[in-house]
């Protein structure tokens, strides 16, 4: 193409759909492993620094993970309004603790992750995304399977984080993102606790994961909210989906909401405010619409199949 340049002869190329895929120059490769479970990289790319890669799906990266790790944490704690007790399932990179971390109110948070290598190559490799928060006294990482880590918990959690890799067919995580699974976290929850789950793309062609999960997430709890964030290196608007008994403010006050930040934080955020948290919540008309009409509830019998690594058929 004239006037273009291209700096890198080796790509990460995520395949987003059959037809669409989604690719980053990489100038290093930092990790590359099998583990038991699944397929992982962390690379460093031209543009979106250090990004960590598990079955050939991205997860986050240094350049834009603040626009992920902030929305999934912040709208929970800010609803309870004091967090004592959080659960993080998955989250390997620590970013989820880290920003769980900032609310002086925890007392503890423990994060449950599948994989060990994972989770240690990312202590290793990615300091600019824990930042220290596997060391905080506060925290506790237990290496295992979230279910069955919740069919042991006691009713105990302000907060139930839930930041999963995308539920692709042959990845460890697809039971993950069902009714079933969603009623554990609500059974381990206190009552009036709140559940968040990172819930799929936001583009009309992937939208379905997001709009089915929020329906999933409104069977369990009486109250659900679906809400996104712009995340540059996932191609679309990211969802998410939160779920409580108790109420939930679907339209915050920005200066009652940066007034609990300054007071309940230790602060530090790059794109979290009052302000933002409001545009976060204010989802397009077809999204709203699409979850009014939705009828469909993910079960372990009917899981979602997420499109994941690529092969051409
Ligand atoms: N921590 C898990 C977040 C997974 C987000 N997946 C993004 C995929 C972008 N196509």
């Amino acid at each position: 193409m004239p006037g273009s340049r291209v700096n890198s002869d080796l790509w990460i190329t995520e395949y987003i759909s059959p037809y669409d895929i989604y690719q980053h120059g990489v100038v290093d490769i930092l990790v590359y492993r099998k583990t038991a479970f699944q397929e992982m990289c962390i690379v460093e790319t031209g543009t979106f620094g250090k990004a960590l890669v598990l079955d050939g799906k991205w997860q986050s990266c240094t350049g834009d993970e603040f626009l992920y790790h902030e929305p999934l944490v912040h709208p929970a704690c800010l609803n309870h309004g004091a967090p004592r007790t959080v659960l993080v399932l998955g989250g390997g990179e620590g970013a989820t603790v880290r920003e769980v971390l900032k609310w002086k109110s925890v007392e503890k948070v423990v994060m449950v992750d599948i994989d060990g290598e994972v989770v240690e190559a990312c202590k290793q490799y990615l300091p600019e995304m824990h930042q220290g928060a596997f060391d905080d006294p506060r925290t506790e990482v237990v290496i295992g399977d979230a279910l069955d880590y919740l069919d042991k918990a006691a009713s105990a959690w302000d907060i139930i984080i839930s930041d999963l890799s995308d539920p692709i067919e042959q990845g460890p995580s697809f039971k993950l993102f069902t009714k079933e699974y969603f009623e554990k976290c609500r059974r381990a929850l206190r009552s009036e606790g709140y559940f968040v789950v990172q819930a799929g793309a936001l583009a009309p062609p992937e939208m379905e994961l997001h709009v089915r999960l929020v329906n999933t997430v409104g069977a369990v709890f009486p109250n659900v909210v679906s809400y996104s964030s712009q995340v540059p290196s996932y191609a679309s608007p990211w969802g998410f989906a939160l779920g409580s008994a108790a109420p939930l403010d679907r339209r915050p006050d920005p200066a009652a909401i940066d007034a609990l930040l300054e007071s309940e934080t230790t602060g530090d955020f790059r794109m979290f405010d009052g302000t933002t948290l409001l545009g976060l919540m204010c989802v397009p008309k077809h999204i709203r619409s699409a979850i009014a009409a939705e009828t469909k509830v993910y079960t372990l019998a009917e899981p979602p199949k997420f499109f994941g690594q690529g092969v051409a058929e």
